[in-house]
C-alpha cells in the first residue's frame, strides 16, 4: 500500500489552527470553550466533513470524526488528541495528534485502503487543566474516571460551572451520555510531540510509548496572620508566603530524594493575599503537580509533602489545608499496540525507541477502556508549553506516516 502524507497540507493546517489564539504569535493560548477554541473546533469540524467523515460531538464537546469501515458493527480504531492550549504555549502540543490523525485517515483514503474496522479521529475536550483545574476532563468522562457530578462541582475562575459553560457553548446533552461502552474501540493510538529532549538527543525520529506517568495535583491553602510590614517584628510574624516557600522547596527536595530521574514535582501556582508590598502575606493559595512513572515513588513524595505541611504549620503558627485535584495511577500501554507501532517502524527502516511519557495525555485514560499506546516525535530542545515549541514538518509527516500505517494494521 503506497501511502503519501501531504506534508504541505498538514503544515498549513497546523499553522492555520495556531491562528485561533488569545495570544500574539508565536505564542498560542486557546482555553477550552473560549471563543478561539470554539472557532477552532468549527474550523476542524469542517475539515473532517470535507474528508467525508461522519462527525459527532458529545455532551462535553469531545468530537469524533469517523471513516466507516466495512464492518460497521465492529469496535472501531481510534486516534486523536487535544487542541486546547495553556496560556502562552506552543502550536504543536496536542494539535499534531488531531491534525496528524486526520491526515493519516485522508492518506489512507487517497491510497485506496479499505478499512474493515471504522477509523475515528478524536478531539478531546479540555486535556489541559487551565480552566477547570483538572487535566483530561473529556477523556476522564469517556472512560468513566469522573462521573456527571462534575457538571456542578467543577467551576472556572469566575465560579461558572462546567454545565453552564458547556451548555453555553452548545453542548447540551446529559453528561451521563459521554461514557463510552467498553467495546467502543478495539485500539487507540495517540500521536504527540515528546515534550522532552530524549528523542532529539539520541537522534531518533520516533518513540513507541510503553507507559504514561502517574500525575497527582493538589491545592494547598495557607492561612497566616498578616499585618503591617513595618510594625510587626520578625519573631511575631506568621507569614503565609514564607510557609509556602518552605513547602515548595521541600517538594523539590522530595523529588530529588527519590533517587529516580522519573520523579518530578512542580509548584506552578502561588497566589499571595493581600499582595501589597507593605503587608505581610496573610493567605496563600498554592497548586502543586507531582508525577512519577512509578506510583509508589510518586506517593512517597506526597507523604513527605504532607509531613512538611504539619511541621511548617506548627513551627510557623499558620494553618495549612490540602485538597487533591487528582491522584491517578500510571498507565501501561498495550504491548500489542506498541508492537504494531514497532513493526511499522521496522518495515520502513525508521529508527525508534521504546520510552515512557513523563507528560500525561488523554491516552492515560483511554488505556482504561481499550488497548492504547502513543507514538512520539521529537520536539526541538525538548521544549513544550512555551511559544518556541517546535517540531519540523518532516518529523510530523514521518510520525503521521507511521500512525497511518499502524491504524491500517489495526483496522484490517
Ligand atoms: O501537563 C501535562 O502533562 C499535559 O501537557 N497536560
Ligand atoms: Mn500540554
Ligand atoms: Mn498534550
Amino acid at each position: 500500500m503506497k501511502l503519501t502524507i501531504n506534508q504541505n497540507r498538514l503544515s498549513q493546517e497546523l499553522e492555520a489552527l495556531a491562528e485561533f489564539s488569545d495570544a500574539p504569535a508565536p505564542a498560542v493560548t486557546r482555553i477550552v470553550f473560549s471563543d478561539q477554541d470554539l472557532k477552532a473546533r468549527g474550523w476542524l469540524k469542517n475539515l473532517c466533513l470535507a474528508a467525508g467523515l461522519d462527525v459527532r460531538q458529545d455532551a462535553v464537546g469531545n468530537t469524533f470524526a469517523r471513516w466507516h469501515g466495512s464492518d460497521r458493527g465492529a469496535p472501531a480504531v481510534g486516534t486523536g488528541s487535544h487542541i486546547d492550549a495553556i496560556p502562552h504555549s506552543g502550536r504543536y502540543d496536542g494539535t499534531v495528534g488531531v491534525l496528524g490523525g486526520l491526515e493519516a485517515i485522508r492518506a489512507l483514503q487517497e491510497s485506496g485502503f479499505q478499512p474493515r474496522r471504522s477509523l475515528e479521529v478524536l478531539l478531546f475536550t479540555s486535556e489541559e487543566p487551565t480552566r477547570f483545574g483538572i487535566g483530561c476532563l473529556g477523556s476522564r468522562l469517556l472512560s468513566g474516571t469522573l462521573d456527571s457530578s462534575v457538571d456542578q462541582t467543577l467551576r472556572d475562575a469566575d465560579k461558572r460551572s462546567l454545565q453552564q459553560i458547556r451548555t453555553g457553548a452548545g453542548f447540551t446533552g446529559a453528561l451521563e451520555t459521554v461514557r463510552l461502552s467498553p467495546d467502543y474501540y478495539s485500539a487507540f493510538v495517540e500521536l504527540h510531540i515528546e515534550q522532552g529532549p530524549l528523542l532529539e538527543r539520541r537522534c531518533v525520529p520516533l518513540g513507541a510509548v510503553t507507559a504514561i506517568a502517574a500525575p497527582a495535583s493538589l491545592r494547598i491553602e495557607i492561612e497566616g496572620q498578616g499585618g503591617h510590614a513595618g510594625a510587626v517584628l520578625m519573631p511575631d510574624r506568621h507569614d503565609a508566603f514564607l510557609a509556602a516557600a518552605e513547602l515548595a522547596l521541600e517538594l523539590e527536595a522530595a523529588a530529588r530524594a527519590t533517587g529516580s530521574t522519573d520523579s518530578v514535582a512542580t509548584t506552578g501556582v502561588c497566589d499571595i493575599f493581600p499582595r501589597a508590598i507593605n503587608s505581610i502575606p496573610s493567605r496563600v493559595h498554592v497548586e502543586a503537580d507531582i508525577r512519577d512513572i512509578d506510583a509508589v515513588r510518586r506517593d512517597s513524595m506526597i507523604d513527605r509533602l504532607e509531613e512538611s505541611c504539619a511541621e511548617v504549620a506548627a513551627r510557623r503558627g499558620v494553618s495549612i489545608t490540602r485538597e487533591f485535584i487528582n491522584r491517578d495511577a500510571p498507565a501501561a500501554c498495550d504491548p500489542g499496540i506498541v508492537a504494531a507501532i514497532a513493526s511499522v517502524c521496522e518495515e520502513n527502516g525508521f529508527p525508534f525507541d521504546r520510552m515512557v511519557s513523563r507528560a500525561y495525555h488523554d491516552s492515560l485514560f483511554m488505556a482504561r477502556i481499550c488497548p492504547t499506546a502513543m507514538l512520539f516525535i521529537p520536539c526541538r530542545n525538548g521544549v513544550s508549553h512555551r511559544p518556541d515549541e517546535y517540531s519540523s514538518p518532516e518529523a510530523i509527516a514521518q510520525g503521521t506516516l507511521v500512525l497511518a500505517q499502524t491504524l491500517a494494521k489495526l483496522a484490517s
